[in-house]
């Protein structure tokens, strides 16, 4: 094409970096580029209703894909809405880059513009401006290098006059996969596997937590025998929750959301060993978990401080599977294994761990418990889950069995709500194999409800579950314990149902959870999605605010 401009080149850069999928709103800056992505390209694109929501749609597809997700805004009103989503990607080391257009720089005034580097650079992402048009491939390919190499996200700002300079005689590209230096598979260092087999063999009550990198690694086998060995008790983070379901000696998830049995045994321990974990401030529930215990880390890239603490006191650089097995090798060649934390009391306490608090459930509400079980009990387990973010979120996480931690996704890095519809969305365009089932709150749900129009302009697969329970509960036991009304934040239940049939799909109210396996087949032979709306008591207080509210 000889008269290509710069936005079809920096198209085809984007492309040759094997960029298949585009979350975007387009507007003056970004409108050209879009179109010639979509239309010229046939690069996937999904029209968002909100930046915010295209970006984290962007940044739900990176997290399951594990490639570099993009999302692309007009510049500034388009360019602002994102930095709570640019925030998140950020906090979550997710690999963005996000195409953002700039206003003109040979106009002499411009409504739209601000300056958008400040504002990136504050949400913890990185800003390449486009000055000119000659190093403008150098700068996508260093865009998509740092996000790669470094996971975060990376904003190119583009101004919208540059964009259309020409470029016919633009060199070919070089994508960032063709400079990214090949890590070597990391041989377990010898020493370390002494140092740690040592430690696991003085510690009376160790632990073992699992991570997402211990997941992907596959790594489920040799941490059992690892546990069983060195007598110790098994441990999940969130992102790595159900992974080992069914072992007698699971604890379930670590951190502020473990269950009550768990927190005390976790108290207790002497010995943490952490596998693919970054040990952050929800694992380590800010200090409380494991006050007293030595900490080993085994990880591809420790990191000394997480979230304003040290993690632990001894790393091991290695693979998770790889890392384990060597230290099994060297645990076995003693051949015993040790009862440790592996009691018949502690095995006791764990078979007894489930919550059975009881609050007073208000009339035509149910309890979150059993809302959670029973939705649990019709889904098949190859969908993939999407966790939501408020108080309720709790209860989702936690009252699900045996589900594959890999079919699984809860973005909560910068703790924000509203964000989940649009991760929905992203993990629909990244798995077009697996229906998607999301549960959310209703005020998280309401916070970005316009998104239920992509969904149904895009066919999207799901089900969504609205725990509703017409407030931000969240809030509203954090001001009763405040000694304060909770007024403010109830807001009485949105009908959900009906508002769900207004944009297009379909929607139904849950009054009798014994109808959900009709409810269910009903919504699969409706092939389109749907909202569930559950009436949940806002009551039911979660494991973790009962336990901090308490030491509040
Ligand atoms: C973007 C953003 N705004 C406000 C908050 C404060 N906040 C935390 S949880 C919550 C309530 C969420 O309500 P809902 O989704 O209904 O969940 P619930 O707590 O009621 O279970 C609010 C407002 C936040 N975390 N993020
Ligand atoms: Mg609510």
């Amino acid at each position: 094409m000889t008269n290509r401009q710069l936005h079809d080149v920096l198209a085809e850069a984007f492309v040759a970096e094997g960029v298949d999928t585009h979350f975007t709103l387009l507007g003056d800056a970004n409108m050209h580029w879009g179109t010639v992505m979509a239309e010229q390209h046939n690069v996937t694109t999904v029209h968002a209703r909100h930046e915010h929501c295209a970006c984290a749609m962007a940044s739900a597809y990176a997290y399951v894909t594990g490639r570099v997700g993009v999302a692309s805004v007009t510049h500034g009103p388009g360019f602002t809405q994102l930095m709570t989503a640019l925030a998140t990607a950020a906090r979550g080391r997710i690999p963005l880059v996000v195409f953002a257009g700039e206003t003109p720089t040979g106009a002499v005034w411009t409504l739209q513009h601000i300056d958008q580097a400040p504002l990136a650079l504050a949400s913890g992402a990185d800003y390449i401006p486009i000055q000119n048009v000659k190093h403008a491939l150098d700068r996508v390919r260093e865009a998509f290098t740092i996000a790669r190499h470094e996971r975060k996200p990376v904003v190119l700002g583009v101004p919208t006059d540059l964009q259309r300079v020409p470029y016919a005689d633009a060199p070919e590209y070089v994508p960032s996969t063709a400079i990214i230096p090949h890590t070597e598979h990391i041989t377990p260092d010898a020493q370390s596997i002494e140092t740690i087999a040592k430690m696991i063999e003085s510690a009376q009550r160790p632990i073992v937590i699992a991570g997402r990198g211990a997941v992907m690694a596959g790594a489920k086998a040799q941490l059992q025998e690892l546990a069983e060995r060195g007598g110790a008790l098994l441990s999940t983070t969130l992102p790595a929750r159900c992974f080992f379901d069914g072992d007698p000696y699971a604890l379930g998830i670590a951190g502020g959301w473990s269950s009550d049995a768990a927190f005390k045994l976790f108290n207790a321990c002497d010995l943490v060993i952490a596998v693919g974990a970054s040990l952050n401030g929800h694992t380590a529930n800010a200090g409380r978990l494991y006050p007293n215990a030595k900490v080993v880390q085994i990880d591809l890239n420790p990191e000394p401080i997480r979230d304003g603490r040290v993690v632990a006191h001894y790393h091991m650089r290695a693979e998770a599977k790889a890392g384990v097995e060597a230290i099994n090798r060297r645990l076995s060649k003693d051949g015993a294994t040790r009862t440790g934390y592996r009691t018949a009391d502690v095995r006791r306490a764990i078979e007894q761990s489930a919550d059975t608090a009881t609050y007073p459930i208000e009339v035509g509400t149910f309890d979150p418990r059993e809302v959670v079980r029973a939705i649990d009990h019709v889904i098949p387990k190859d969908w993939f889950v999407v966790g939501g973010s408020g108080h309720c979120a709790f209860f989702a996480a936690t009252n699900m069995r045996d589900r594959p931690p890999e079919l699984f996704a809860s973005i909560r890095d910068f703790g924000a709500i509203g964000s989940n519809l649009a991760h929905a969305i992203g993990i629909a365009a990244a798995r077009k194999d697996r229906k998607i089932l999301l549960l959310d709150g209703d005020g998280s749900l309401l916070m970005h409800i316009q998104e239920l129009e992509t969904i149904r302009r895009h066919g999207l697969p799901m089900l969504i579950v609205a725990l509703n329970d017409g407030a931000y509960s969240s809030e509203v036991h954090k001001l009763r314990a405040d000694g304060f009304s909770a007024k403010q934040v109830q807001f009485g239940p949105t009908d959900f149902a009906a508002m769900t049939r207004g944009f297009g799909l379909r929607g139904q109210k849950i009054t009798d959870l014994a109808a959900l396996q009709r409810l269910f087949d009903e919504h699969m032979a409706g092939d389109v999605a749907e909202v569930w709306d559950v009436p949940i008591s806002g009551e039911v207080l979660s494991t973790s605010f009962r336990r901090e509210l308490q030491r509040h």
